[in-house]
């Protein structure tokens, strides 16, 4: 291993910082955390933020990621282990650049990571390695999911055992580019520019048998609003960004989301796997830097939400892992997590 760095909760109370939760770990920068808990113990899979020369000026070049360092521990609070890389960018054959914001899975003893990277075309695909131990290392498929695009994978295991894959970025994360079900750079480095027509709405599609390829064409995740129509692209506080995460919780489907340059992490709900998601409020006001990302988990018994942030340097490409208590009302809300309140 090559780290293990106690880690508590809380930021210190001495009033030194303004941050309620401190980093999971200090000695490398992951961010975009995806937590599960695999035989008992907590994996965390996050991209490695590191701080190089962007290739290009496209946007979102500045995260240049090379490679993948799970973090794991035996339990919220206790010493967390940063592993060796699990996954370079050299042993990814389909992949040139930019590691993004990965996901795992796990089934009868294999570990499966998905991580989005662009192609030698410049194009973000998504990609899967197996391994036999949860932090790694990695053998990756020799080319990218057939039909993926896009960022930001997060698979979800439903209660009969099925795994849906999520994903979708707009802006730097490509989506926008992919209206047609086809890659069209013309379609430019935002979003549709149609405030008042439904926004860019997530992907999902099941995992195959093996879980190495998607068993379906991926479809639209509908996010609507109270009354039932689709989130407009104007909508900028409440439509889809990137990160989607999903879990289940008191029978109900919950995907969140972050609003990408309105800075938060928001959830809607469901009746199934597919959605449509009726967008319910904000999980996580915005934190320190430009970009916010999330997983949601249980852990005997409560749930917590991970998160980063960039406290350690203030510069937006170089973020800390952290975790903080999450509650469902009895309603089915979640409260409001305010990462600078104590
Ligand atoms: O880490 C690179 C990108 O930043 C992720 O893919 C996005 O979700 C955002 O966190």
């Amino acid at each position: 291993l090559a780290g293990c760095a106690s880690t508590s909760l809380e930021s210190p109370s001495d009033g030194a910082s303004t941050f309620r939760h401190a980093p999971l770990v200090r000695e490398a920068f992951i961010a975009d955390p995806s937590a599960h808990v695999f035989d008992g113990r907590i994996y965390v899979y996050g991209s490695h933020d590191v701080d190089e020369p962007p290739r290009d000026d496209e946007p979102g070049s500045a995260f240049v990621m090379r490679d993948y360092r799970v973090l794991s521990m035996d339990r919220i609070g206790g010493p967390v282990m940063v592993h060796p890389p699990g996954l370079r960018l050299e042993d990814v054959p389909w992949a040139d650049r930019q590691l993004w914001a990965p996901d795992a899975t796990h089934r009868d003893g294999r570990y499966y990571l998905y991580f989005p990277a662009k192609d030698h075309d410049g194009i973000f695909r998504i990609g899967v390695a197996t391994g036999d131990r949860p932090e790694g290392p990695f053998t990756a498929q020799p080319e990218p999911i057939p039909g993926s695009y896009s960022i930001d994978p997060a698979v979800f295991v439903d209660d009969d055992g099925a795994r849906y894959m999520y994903f979708g970025g707009i802006h730097g994360g490509q989506l926008q580019r992919w209206v047609s079900g086809r890659y069209d750079p013309a379609m430019g480095e935002t979003d549709l520019q149609q405030p008042d027509a439904p926004a860019l709405m997530p992907r999902v599609a099941r995992l195959s048998a093996d879980l190495l390829t998607f068993a379906e064409t991926p479809r639209e995740v509908m996010l609507l609003d109270d009354t039932g129509a689709p989130l407009l692209g104007g909508d900028l506080d409440r439509r889809f960004f990137e990160a989607a995460w999903v879990h289940r919780h008191d029978g109900r489907y919950y995907f969140s989301y972050s609003t990408g340059d309105t800075h938060t992490i928001a959830y809607a709900t469901g009746d199934s796997p597919y959605g449509p998601f009726t967008y319910r409020g904000v999980v996580l006001t915005p934190v320190q830097g430009w970009t916010t990302h999330h997983s949601i988990v249980e852990v005997d018994g409560r749930w917590w939400l991970f998160y980063h942030d960039t406290e350690l340097t203030d510069r937006t490409h170089l973020r800390s892992a952290k975790v903080a208590e999450l509650v469902h009302e009895a309603d089915g809300r979640i409260r409001t997590i305010d990462p600078f309140v104590r």
